[in-house]
């Protein structure tokens, strides 16, 4: 099983990602992570922290001269910003002036004190900020050289941006031309005018985005537990990005008012397979169909507002506005790039666990390479 984890505070060393379980001999094309990180943080209605930050992955472990080892690869994103904060974020000693008192409703501030039982809300703050994000892109950025080695591509773009919508298809270089990643220009600037409009008042702006990934082989995933489930994998790591509310696989809610006839996708006698639709969004059952698997993540507003939200001081109860630091207005497209990375580290995770040994023949086949090549050392 392909193990992902991440490390790291938002305004401490860096964000570290962990990854174990990739095999050896994967040739890893450095440009492809640090192209997705610069990605990650682009994208219109970010804050000031974008303007400190350059981020790079500096690979600490598990890779030598570009090939993985088979080994746990470490990967790190140093913070710029830390030298602002080092004193504040010393692992042994710290000078007091950077606490906080007033949660942010909507942000992980009062839940995540009452997890850990802290007091000072720096302490739930540097951890559940989307600076984290960084190390998922890290490791999809990565993955991306396993899956196109396979012979498989995500791709994300964003379709909503507050009222102002997307239906049409993707294009490469138009998202890439978009200041939020939505690949069509006249589009773009409505969603640019929402963002001011609402920066413009000291609030805050969520939206939509859509990831698709081509290539992946029917078979993958599986129908018999729960959590080998190809759509339990997928969702689970896409509604686990910080501020997404909401995961839609294919057609998603738009299923509950159709009849059977108009959801599901019908089969037609041809080699290979292919659907007059992709209402399932490529996965039945669990497992994948061989259709693209198409997921829609729904983002909430990013809870730190300028105009500050009511909230009370935690030492005293009594009533305050929520803190308010330097913070983004919209971080939809940011948000996107992130989708894309875990929608990889999914995909991974299932094509590892469903292709290492499907029934006993592949078993044996892969048991008698094994005994040959033990033999031929
Ligand atoms: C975040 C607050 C802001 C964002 C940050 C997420 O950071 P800061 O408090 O340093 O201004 O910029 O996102 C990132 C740093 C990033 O890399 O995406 C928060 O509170 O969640």
């Amino acid at each position: 099983m392909l193990i992902f984890y991440t490390a790291g505070e938002s305004h401490g060393r860096g964000i570290f990602a962990f990854l174990d379980g990739l095999p050896a001999g994967l040739t890893v094309e450095h440009a492809l992570i640090d192209a997705d990180l610069s990605r990650r943080q682009k994208g219109y209605g970010r804050g000031g922290r974008m303007a400190i930050e350059q981020d790079r992955v500096d690979v600490l472990s598990g890779i030598r001269g570009g090939i993985t080892l088979g080994s746990p690869i470490l990967m790190a994103v140093w913070n710029r910003d830390f030298e602002n904060w080092e004193e504040y974020m010393d692992p042994w000693k710290i000078v007091p002036g950077r606490e906080l008192f007033t949660p942010r409703p909507g942000h992980a501030d009062l839940a995540g004190a009452a997890r850990f039982r802290h007091t000072d809300l720096r302490n739930v703050l540097e951890r559940s900020s989307a600076r984290e994000t960084a190390g998922r892109v890290a490791a999809g950025g990565l993955l991306r050289s396993f899956l196109r080695c396979l012979d498989i591509e995500a791709c994300s773009w964003v379709t909503r941006i507050g009222e102002v919508a997307f239906e049409g298809g993707f294009d490469r270089q138009e998202r890439d031309a978009s200041s939020v990643f939505c690949p069509d220009s006249a589009t773009t600037s409505a969603m640019e005018e929402a963002i001011d409009t609402v920066r413009d008042q000291g609030d805050t702006i969520g939206g939509e985005f859509k990831v698709v990934l081509t290539g992946l082989p029917a078979g993958i995933g599986s129908y018999t537990q729960w959590d080998q489930r190809l759509d339990t994998l997928v969702s689970a790591h896409l509604m686990s990005i910080p501020g997404i509310k909401a995961v839609q696989i294919g057609l998603g809610v738009d299923c509950a008012g159709l009849p059977g006839s108009q959801v599901h996708d019908e089969l037609v006698p041809s080699v290979p397979r292919r659907r007059k639709s992709n209402n399932a969004g490529g996965m039945e059952g669990g497992v994948s169909n061989g259709e693209p698997v198409v997921v829609t993540c729904t983002m909430k507003p990013i809870p730190t507002l300028r105009k500050g939200l009511a909230s009370f001081d935690l030492r005293d109860g009594s009533p305050a506005q929520a803190q308010y630091e330097r913070s983004d207005c919209c971080a939809v497209p940011a948000a996107s790039v992130v989708g894309e990375a875990m929608a990889m580290i999914a995909v991974s995770k299932a094509l590892l666990l469903s292709c290492l040994a499907p029934d006993m023949e592949s078993l044996k086949q892969a048991v008698a390479a094994q005994r040959a090549y033990g033999e031929s050392l």
